[in-house]
Order: structure tokens, then sequence, then C-alpha cells
């Protein structure tokens, strides 16, 4: 080796030494500082900062959650009175539409009340139902559906069953059955005693399907019954016609020789006969031919009956020259149950 050689492998070494012990001092810790206190100080500060900024954040948060909280409630609480508010139109309306049902009920229930509901007042049956069960004479309201007015009957409660509308009596005799169509039309006599209730009336009473029930007794106390299960009259335009069927009784079928026969009275003859029915049977009556019925004759008393022919008769009984000593006749709705 060069002396040259051996100089600059000193100088190397020296070199390398010299580095070697420079970055061993640089390792070493460095010594507390005035600029490290400060950097601490800094820290500290950021750390605080960052809570800070955190807790703020998280109020921020804590707010808006708080916020739509309310905001939703207050939501909820305008759908609760949204829906409240529907429930009560709907209520209203509801109202409203049941108000106006009971107002046409009320209205269809006047206009059918006379003759479909079963408490109008209509005859003595509608009293009978009432538990009027007393025979004996009752007002009948007045009827401003078929415009008519109040009318006195008789009502017989207690026989076959009750319910009877007494529409003719002959008992006492004393008032004259021999009367004008206007007469028989509005009705006569005492309604406690012999009367006719008057064809209107009974046109009236007989447009629900009726039944007729006559009762006849002789001078010796025998008595005998006609009875009808249809009967009804047509209006004064068609001179109360009268239509009568299904017979029952131990009289006779007397009446129906006079079926489909127009009435007739004294100064209205409208009888199936040459001869003035009315006139000479001395009373208004459905003629056909005069002769098998007329209960509206004179009323002979005891044995003065038997040689006229234009007394109380019924033929299927006792014949034309025999004045009956007392009948009734009376009407019943078909359907009436006692
Ligand atoms: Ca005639």
């Amino acid at each position: 080796m060069s002396r040259a050689m051996i100089r600059t492998a000193v100088v190397c070494t020296a070199l390398l030494l010299f580095l070697l012990g420079h970055v061993r001092a640089d390792k070493r810790p460095a010594p507390k500082a005035p600029k490290a206190q400060c950097c601490d100080e800094v820290r500290s500060l950021k750390v605080q900062m960052a809570n800070l900024t955190s807790l703020l954040e998280d109020l921020a948060k804590k707010q808006e959650t708080d916020l739509m909280k309310m905001v939703r409630q207050v939501m909820d609480l305008e759908k609760q009175n949204q829906q409240q508010e529907a429930r009560v139109t709907e209520a209203e309306s509801k109202y409203s539409e049941i108000h106006n049902r009971v107002e046409i009920m009320q209205l269809q229930a006047a206009q059918a009340a006379p003759q479909s509901t079963s408490d109008a007042i209509y005859d003595c049956a509608s009293l009978y139902n009432r538990n009027y069960r007393i025979s004996g004479v009752y007002k009948l309201p007045k009827d401003d559906f078929l415009g008519t007015p109040e009318l006195e009957v008789y009502c017989d409660m207690e026989k076959n069953g009750g319910g009877w509308t007494v529409i003719q009596r002959r008992r006492v005799g004393l008032i004259s059955f021999d009367r004008d169509w206007k007469q028989y039309k509005n009705g006569f006599g005492s309604i406690s005693g012999d009367f006719w209730l008057g064809n209107e009336h009974i046109f009236r009473l007989t447009r629900q399907p009726t039944v007729l029930r006559i009762e006849l007794e002789d001078w010796v106390g025998k008595v005998r019954y006609a009875q009808y299960g249809f009967f009804t009259l047509s209006n004064e335009l068609n001179s109360y016609k009268l239509f009568i069927d299904n017979y029952s009784g131990d009289a006779g079928d007397s009446l129906r020789y006079h079926n489909n026969t127009n009435f007739s009275t004294k100064n209205k003859d409208n009888d199936k006969c040459v001869d003035d029915c009315a006139s000479l049977r001395k009373g208004g009556y459905w003629y056909n031919c005069c002769t098998d019925s007329n209960l509206n004759g004179v009323f002979y008393r005891y044995g003065s009956h038997t040689k006229n022919s234009d007394g109380i008769t019924w033929y299927g009984w006792h014949g034309q020259n025999y004045s009956l000593k007392r009948v009734e006749m009376k009407i019943r709705p078909q359907n009436f149950t006692p």
C-alpha cells in the first residue's frame, strides 16, 4: 500500500466517524425549550376547540332533531285536525241525508196514512184495533187526504168478532126511508136508532176490501143473517153501483138479484125495470126489477105487514109480502182479525 493510499483511507475514515458522530448527536432527545411549551398550549387549545366543535355539532344535531320532532308533531296535529274536520263534514252530510230521508218518510206517511197505516182511524175496525171494545156511537176524525169531514158512526164491537161499522138500521120505525138522492147520498136518521149512513160514506169506507153482514129479525123473534165476503160501491158518477160476492148465511142470497145495479131513489130511477121501483117500494135501494129484497122499505108494525110488498123485505126468508121487524147492515175490512 502506498502512502497516498493510506492518507486517503485515513481521511475517509475520519470523515465517516465525523458523520456518524453527527447523526448520533441528532438522535439524542431535544431539551425542553420555550418553543415546545408553546406547541403544547396550542395543542391543548386545539383539543379544546375540537371538543367545543364536537359539542356544538352535537347541540346543533339535537336542535335539528328536536325541530324535526316538533315539525312532525305539528304535521300530525294538522293531519288529525283535517281528519276530524273530514269526520265532522261527513257526519254533517250524513245527518243532512238522514234528515232528508226522514222528511220524505214523514211526507209519504202523511200521504199514505189514511189508507195504509194500521193506526189511522179509518172505521170501527181501526177503533177496535185501538182497544175500543164497547159498542156505541163514535166519531171518525176528518180525513184531509180523502177530503172527508168528521163522521159519526155506530160501531158494533161485540157481535161476530166486533169491529163492524153499521151502515143501515131499522128497528124503531119512526123515520121514513122514502127519501131523495141527496139525502141517500149524505145519510139521514139517528145514528143510535134508524138511519142510512150515506152512499158517499159507504163508497169511501168500501174502497178497501170489505165484508157486508146483514142481520134480519122477524116478528116472532127469529134471527137470520146473510154475509157477503166482498162488498163495494162505485162512486156517485156511476150511481153507487152495487158489487157483492161470496155469500154465506141462513137467510138466503136475496141481494144477489140486485148485484151490479145502480142505486135508485124516488127522484132518480136507475133500476132495470119499466117501473119506478124506488117510488113503488117507497125507499131508495139498488133495484134490479124491484123484487127479492128491499131493506129500505116501509116499516110495518105488528100484524099489518103481511099483505104489503113495499115493506122491509127479504124474499129468501119470508117472501116479498112479509115486512121484517128488524134489520141491520154492517161492514168490516176483509183483513180484520178480532
Ligand atoms: Ca125504471
